[in-house]
């Protein structure tokens, strides 16, 4: 492509693009130079080389955990296919599973809330319906994944969940004291999992009680920890500025969080007057040691530690401007902080954070390379052979670097870190190279998270589904393969190889995910697999059915206006892929019951009359058959 077809390329994707923001952001940006290194024409894109085609009856090689963001889930897509094989409601109130109506979803979802949250949603819903999932990590064992656990964050209302591997179910979700907006997450990946470390990206009062409204001096930011097992937080750190993504490194040592609001503004024009912010990098040692020597307080049932100026828990090591992502290399040695408002990506030398902490160096000499790679650095990804990926936001661009190169340049040395700029469509976010984000990185495939589809898809109106790429980093050219549209949004993606988790087919009768019903059941002399039956208790109700394809065990039962009924279903199916459903006319429930589990929801039955019942996952041939009445018998 000619000098003159690659400028029109570029100014047409930046007019397309010239919203309010983005022109905001580039005009911050303006000052900066765009560096050099070679933009790959979409023609020059050959076709040899992996294949993503995966061919009917054929299974994929990798996991993708994609964030769901404010769609609130969790999405499993099969890579390289990029298939979307499975949602996982998380923070969602999800129709098709019953998420947030069950009571075994509604327990997880509410047990472990704020006091001052549970009294909000007293007489709106039962939960909140809405949430904002970024970051989705699966647990790690020795630096890598070990398939037991994937954990997630909420930025809308500041809560952390786990998913369990092996039913891909959320087993627990709690809400954060102290700090506001959970947006950074990440693992100790060392020996295991351990902590899970959750950034506060709002900073606000603490307590956030009424006091210091207007007085922003006085807010704060905190940093949490939570340990992975219980999921009850470990401790808390207070810290300058605000917390937006965080990493860790391969030695459980250390945490590194990125800070965009060091002025402590609550403008945009504030949040970008200083020329630099900088990363927090914390100890945990001298963290775990302040905590056992008593020297955090107590706030709000958790012991925060004081990280503000100069202490011996956390350093601020001076980045410019605006950083967003942190990603650990998987060579276990370098941490990349990715510049944002700056073209540069800042290279840390993991073995010399003992000697920050030591006071024997200062904060900047951690840094050993920081190339400047064009505009709009958000995240960076590895293949495990010494190259880095990084997005370019404003450029629209993947950009391939090395680190030793990088390192060398740095050093006064005259070599280009940069080999290759590729296109994407368009802006950008994270992106994530197969297993790079442990130490087994393959560097086989590389996703880029674009938030704007703009052209590259059928109109569907205003709303455009955003658009994730993969691309083909096997050789040594980057390779675009692969589009495919997604919702509402991606942010984040965890690539596991597929011999890393392997879910179970059926559930186990011992569950504890469903231990509650069967405690009841005992209660009440039912026996789960076998009975369907009618427990009348004052005007409460349970009704317990099993449900065998293609039939419910009751298909009928009778109640009086006013009661609460709860409706107890059996799966005794022990057939992989046979999942029934309970779905209710008119009162708007409804339920999955998978092969081999119980769920149950529970309701009031205030409208007198005849209402049908029906199994709502396609399980049999007679599947329209499968149903009953519930019979309202009117107040007398
Ligand atoms: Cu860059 Cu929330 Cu990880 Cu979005 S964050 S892109
Ligand atoms: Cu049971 Cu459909
Ligand atoms: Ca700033």
């Amino acid at each position: 492509m000619s000098k003159t077809e690659d400028t029109k390329l570029q100014v047409s994707r930046r007019t397309v693009l010239g919203s309010t923001a983005l022109a905001t952001a580039v005009g911050v940006a303006g000052g900066f130079a765009v560096s050099g290194g070679g933009v790959t024409p979409a023609k020059a894109q050959a076709k040899e080389g992996q294949s993503w085609v995966v061919e009917p009856g054929e299974l994929d090689e990798y996991f993708v955990l994609v964030s769901g963001g404010h769609s609130g889930e969790v999405r499993i897509v099969g890579l390289p296919s990029m298939r979307e094989l499975m949602r996982i409601p998380v923070f969602n109130r999800e129709s098709a599973t019953g998420w947030g109506q069950t009571n075994e979803s509604i327990k997880i979802l509410t047990e472990n809330l704020l006091p001052e949250t549970k009294e909000y949603l007293k007489g709106k819903s039962p939960v909140y319906l809405n949430g904002d999932l970024h970051h989705p990590h699966m647990s790690f064992t020795d630096g890598t994944y070990d398939g037991r656990y994937i954990f997630v964050n909420d930025k809308a209302n500041t809560r952390v969940a786990r998913i369990r591997c092996d039913i891909m179910k959320t087993d627990k979700v709690i809400q954060i004291p102290n700090a506001q907006g959970i947006h950074g997450l990440r693992l100790q990946k060392y020996p295991k999992t351990g902590y899970v470390f959750a950034n506060g990206e709002e900073h606000v009062p603490v307590p956030n009680d009424g006091r210091d409204l207007t007085d922003v001096s006085k807010y704060t930011s905190i940093f949490t920890a939570i340990d992975a097992d219980t999921m009850k937080i470990s401790w808390q750190v207070a810290v300058d500025g605000n917390l937006d993504n965080v990493d860790a490194d391969y030695q459980g040592k250390y945490a590194f969080a990125t800070c965009y609001n060091s002025e402590g503004g609550v403008t945009l024009d504030e949040m970008m007057k200083k020329e630099m912010d900088w990363v927090v990098i914390f100890n945990l040692k001298a963290i775990e040691e302040g905590v056992a020597g008593g020297k955090a307080k107590e706030i709000n049932g958790v012991q925060v530690l004081d990280g503000h100026g100069k202490n011996p828990y956390v350093r601020y090591v001076p980045i410019a401007n605006n950083p967003h992502g942190v990603n650990t290399a998987p060579d276990g040695r370098y941490v990349m902080v990715n510049g944002k408002l700056s073209p540069t990506v800042s290279v840390i030398d993991v073995t010399k954070i003992d000697d920050l902490f030591a006071d024997k160096i200062g904060e900047r000499d951690i840094i050993v390379a920081e190339p400047e790679l064009g505009l709009g650095p958000l995240h960076t990804a590895f293949d495990g052979r010494g190259d880095c990926y990084t997005t370019l936001f404003l450029d629209s661009q993947v950009v391939k670097w090395n680190i030793a190169d990088a390192i060398k340049a740095f050093n006064g040395e005259k070599v280009d870190p940069i080999r290759q700029k590729l296109d994407v469509h368009y802006q950008p976010g994270h992106n994530h190279t197969s297993m790079g984000q442990t130490k087994e990185a393959d560097g086989k495939w590389l996703l880029s998270l674009n938030k704007f589809s703009k052209d590259r898809y059928l109109n569907v109106g205003p709303l455009k589904p955003e658009n994730d790429q993969l691309i083909d980093i096997s050789g040594d050219e980057m390779k675009l393969v692969h589009d495919n549209p997604t919702f509402a949004e991606p942010h984040d993606a965890t690539i596991v190889h597929h011999s890393k988790l392997q879910p179970l087919q059926i559930w186990k009768r011992d569950d504890p995910f469903f231990a509650d019903a069967v405690a009841q059941a005992e209660k009440d002399g039912v026996k789960l697999e076998e009975d369907s039956k009618v427990i009348r208790d004052g005007n409460k109700v349970r009704v317990y059915m099993t449900s065998v394809a293609p039939a419910f065990g009751l298909t009928e039962f009778t109640v009086k206006q006013g009661d609460e009924v709860t409706v107890i279903v059996t799966n005794c199916d022990d057939v992989e892929d046979l999942t029934h459903g309970f779905c209710l006319c008119n009162h708007g429930v409804s339920f999955e019951v998978g092969p081999q589990a119980t769920a149950s929801a529970t309701f009031t039955a205030d409208m007198p009359g005849v209402w049908w019942y029906y199994c709502h996952w396609f399980c049999h041939a007679l599947h329209m058959e499968m149903k009953g009445r519930m019979i309202v018998e009117p107040k007398s």
